[in-house]
């Protein structure tokens, strides 16, 4: 693998981060590697559900440059914590320590100790252009990212739904996060022009096709996090799972839509698990008919959808919040704009669009200025397209 595939832009950062790496004295870097960011199109809060997921990898990356050592220590240092160096021995029963980044690191090198590989020390240097709380998986990117600069110093290959799966563990296990397995699959797995169909019931995937000259994804990044999303995103995750059982099904991805009503008048289901099983039918029953929309290029279909999915997660799921609400619908009113939803997580974090290409420019604008008026905040929005996955090459 060679840069010859990235932007120039993004040369230059790779650039930088050999800067970064030298500046910080740990030499000449031995392997460069980088993991993209991702927006999920539709299927939101379904991977754990057994649902279809939709994302795409974004123009926003990771950068790493690393170099092994000849003993376990691991140093890391990132353009986003200057001045400060991250270090613990590989060799160490890892354990996750406060809210520390290097936690991510620690969950990918033991998964890959896990897996057979005997991980050395090394030295890394990271910038990121992921936006940390931006719903776009920085935290994804950075485990995909290390999992693969690992195993090309080590001269080795490992199946990418696996190390997807070995990253989801470090994610559960050292951030605490109960995630399903859309974030890495997505970083790893997607190719340049395409978007993920990750089958949640087996971990099957497929790559669409989604190029347009007229039609692009616009990314809106509130800048806004809210509450605690780990918590919440866990009550809602054994919601569902508790509501499953109840229902008498493996995943919800087996109630069928026509028969909801039945299944939402079981006697055990809690008012919350109902708005939760509600949601989850219904997006699967979405992404399903977004993917045909799509492939049809029925733009008009698959923006009724997206709009449809934020109603869901606004009303039944409730992990939206103001100022997603907001952007949604205003996007939503404006000319050349099939539909607007938030994306990922929720509770803060960001929302994507469907817009014709001649619309983005005044969309921006308009959505900057009243966001700004109404909130005080600046948002960040930027246009991208499909991107491949997670790469690593030797300097
Ligand atoms: C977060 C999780 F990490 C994903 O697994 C997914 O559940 C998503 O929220 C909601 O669709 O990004």
């Amino acid at each position: 693998m060679s840069t010859e595939t990235l932007s120039p832009e993004h040369q230059a950062t790779i650039e930088e981060v050999g800067n970064l790496f030298a500046e910080s004295g740990f030499g000449t870097p031995e392997v460069f590697a980088v993991a993209p960011g991702r927006v999920n199109v539709i299927g939101e809060h379904i991977d754990y559900n057994g649902g279809l997921v939709l994302p795409a990898a974004i123009d926003r990356w990771v950068h790493v440059a690393i170099r092994r050592r000849d003993d376990a220590l691991v140093r890391l240092v990132s353009a986003q914590a200057p001045g400060k160096v991250e270090e613990f021995l590989a060799s160490d029963d890892l354990a996750p320590q406060g809210n520390n980044w290097s936690n991510y690191i620690k969950g990918v090198v033991t998964g890959l100790k896990k897996a057979g590989f005997e991980v050395p020390g090394f030295e890394a240097a990271v910038i990121s252009t992921v936006p940390v709380g931006g719903g776009l998986s920085s935290s994804a990117a950075l485990e995909a990212v290390f999992g693969k600069a690992i195993l090309t110093l080590l001269g080795e290959e490992m199946d990418g739904l696996d190390l997807a799966k070995l990253c989801q563990k470090a994610e559960h296990d050292f951030a605490g996060v109960p995630c399903g397995l859309m974030d890495q699959a997505a970083v790893i797995l997607c190719e340049e022009g395409k978007l993920l169909m990750l089958d949640c019931v087996d971990d099957s995937f497929q790559h669409a096709p989604f190029e347009d000259p007229d039609w692009g994804l616009l990314i809106i990044n509130s800048c806004v996090s809210h509450e605690l999303s780990d918590g919440g995103y866990a009550v809602r995750r054994d919601g569902c799972h508790a509501a499953a059982k109840i229902l008498g099904v493996e995943t919800l991805r087996e109630i069928d839509p026509a028969k909801l009503d039945e299944a939402l008048a079981h006697p055990d289901l809690t008012e919350d698990m109902k708005r939760y099983v509600r949601h989850a039918v219904t997006e699967i029953a979405r992404t399903l008919e977004t993917v045909e929309a799509l492939g049809q290029r029925d733009y008009a279909l698959a923006g009724e959808l997206l709009n449809a999915s934020h109603a869901s997660l606004r009303d039944d799921y409730r992990v939206s919040c103001p100022e997603l609400d907001f952007i949604a619908k205003l996007a939503q009113a404006q000319e050349g704009v099939a539909g607007c939803r938030m994306t990922g997580g929720g509770f803060g974090g960001s929302a994507i669009a469907l817009v014709r290409r001649d619309c983005v420019a005044s969309l921006t604008a308009l959505i900057e200025s009243r966001y700004e008026a109404e909130f005080g905040i600046e948002p960040k929005i930027f246009e991208t397209r499909p991107m491949g996955g997670t790469r690593a090459w030797k300097a």
